[in-house]
């Protein structure tokens, strides 16, 4: 049966999904859309060639009755209560990432999914999907490099705007290495520390860019990762895992290479919507394949929501004050205990 989707925010994101669910996926269909710009929303009907209700806000989205799951890719500031709604209303959400902006709205979350008594909630958390990403669990479960001692991490944009804050490494960028990098290793997080490089001129006056976050596990693994959103040349992700017995790194993005002009090179990647491209259509297949499978979501969780926010909040936390800051966490529910697969 075809999943009917609404989609609230038809932004960026919004529209990267709404083309890949509607011209490259199988299974799904976007029946409703809704935009706080509700002009943005009305503009997708005709560039994507939707047959589609455009609603003035969530609330209404979700009141129609053939809407049976919807995407949140809003603006993170706006994700909890949207969420909520969906689970109010009984119906299958997925929400990029942030689940929510603290901590406390992820709870929420957590709470009212529970007390529906069935997983609805998907987070968009899409490293976990990449097949680079995929190899290196494999690789390290496998006990190919021995244990796993520390990781050397990369996160590079070629620039961001002037609406881009300090902050916003941590809770809009480093969110991905938080969720990918603990599930990479099957460790908890225990400390955050933030140091600050040499500020980078092409940084914009009030933005602290580069910056390099050292995150300690419960098993003693040590994770640096370097944030930096104004390095020009490309969008690179890196990650090299440093084991016992070895080293295993994430693929470089695949591209021919050439050799001109006295140079021999490689084509780097200027866009995220290219680099994980693969790792969007998989979490999103999978949401829609599982649901109809078992029913209920097979991807991240609502507590791999609130992981990441616990996690964020004190790197935040460790960006104002220098120091070594603590990540705890509430105990797991149990109703979140049945591991996700990767999926490959
Ligand atoms: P965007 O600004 O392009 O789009 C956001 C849209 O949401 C806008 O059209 C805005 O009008 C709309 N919006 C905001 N609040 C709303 C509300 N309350 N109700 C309805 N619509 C609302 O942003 P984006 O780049 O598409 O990012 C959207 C989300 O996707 C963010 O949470 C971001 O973190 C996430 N994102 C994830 C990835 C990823 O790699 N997984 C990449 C980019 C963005
Ligand atoms: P965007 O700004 O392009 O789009 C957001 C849209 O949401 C806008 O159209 C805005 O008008 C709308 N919006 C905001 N509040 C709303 C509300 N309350 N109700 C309805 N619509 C609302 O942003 P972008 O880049 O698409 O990001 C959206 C989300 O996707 C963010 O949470 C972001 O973190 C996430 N994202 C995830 C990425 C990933 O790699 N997984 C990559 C880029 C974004
Ligand atoms: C954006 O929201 C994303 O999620 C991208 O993956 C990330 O690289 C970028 O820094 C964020 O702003």
């Amino acid at each position: 049966m075809t999943m009917r989707f609404g989609v609230i925010g038809t932004g960026a994101i919004g529209r990267e999904h709404i083309k890949r669910i509607s011209n490259k996926l199988a299974g799904g269909k976007i029946v409703a859309v809704t935009d706080v710009n509700q002009a943005s929303a009305e503009d997708t009907l005709e560039t994507f060639g939707l047959d589609a209700t455009v609603y003035p806000d969530d609330k209404t989205l979700l009141a129609d009755p053939t809407v049976d799951a919807v995407l949140v890719t809003s603006w993170g500031p706006a994700h909890e209560a949207s969420v909520l709604a969906a689970i109010e209303a009984k119906k299958y959400v997925f929400v990029e990432k942030p689940l929510a902006t603290t901590a406390e709205g992820c709870m929420r979350i957590v709470e009212a999914e529970i007390k529906h008594g069935k997983r609805l909630v998907q987070v968009g958390f899409m490293r976990r999907y990449d097949s680079g990403y995929v190899q290196l669990k494999e690789a390290i479960e496998n006990k190919f490099i021995g244990e796993p001692l520390m990781i050397r991490a990369a996160h590079r944009n070629p620039e961001v705007g002037e609406n881009y804050t300090t902050d916003m490494a941590i809770h809009d960028t480093l969110i991905h290495e938080i969720d990918v990098l603990h599930w990479l290793v099957n460790d908890d997080y225990k400390t955050v520390q933030v140091t600050y490089p040499k500020k980078s001129k092409h940084a914009h006056e009030n933005l602290k860019d580069p910056q390099i976050v050292t995150l300690e596990t419960e098993g003693g693994i040590v994770m640096s990762a370097e944030i930096n959103v104004n390095c020009k040349y490309g969008y690179d992700i890196q990650c090299e895992v440093i084991g016992e017995e070895g080293v295993v790194s994430l693929p470089e993005f695949q591209s021919i290479s050439f050799r001109k002009n006295a140079m021999f090179g490689t084509n780097v990647l200027m866009d995220w919507k290219d680099r994980f491209i693969d790792a969007y259509d998989k979490e999103l297949q999978d949401f829609m394949d599982s649901i109809k499978l078992t029913g209920e979501p097979n991807g991240p969780t609502s507590w791999d929501g609130y992981i990441a926010a616990v996690t964020a909040d004190a790197a935040i936390k460790a960006q104002n004050s220098g120091e070594k800051e603590q990540i705890s966490l509430k105990e797991k529910p149990a109703f979140y205990n049945k591991q996700t697969e990767a999926v490959n």
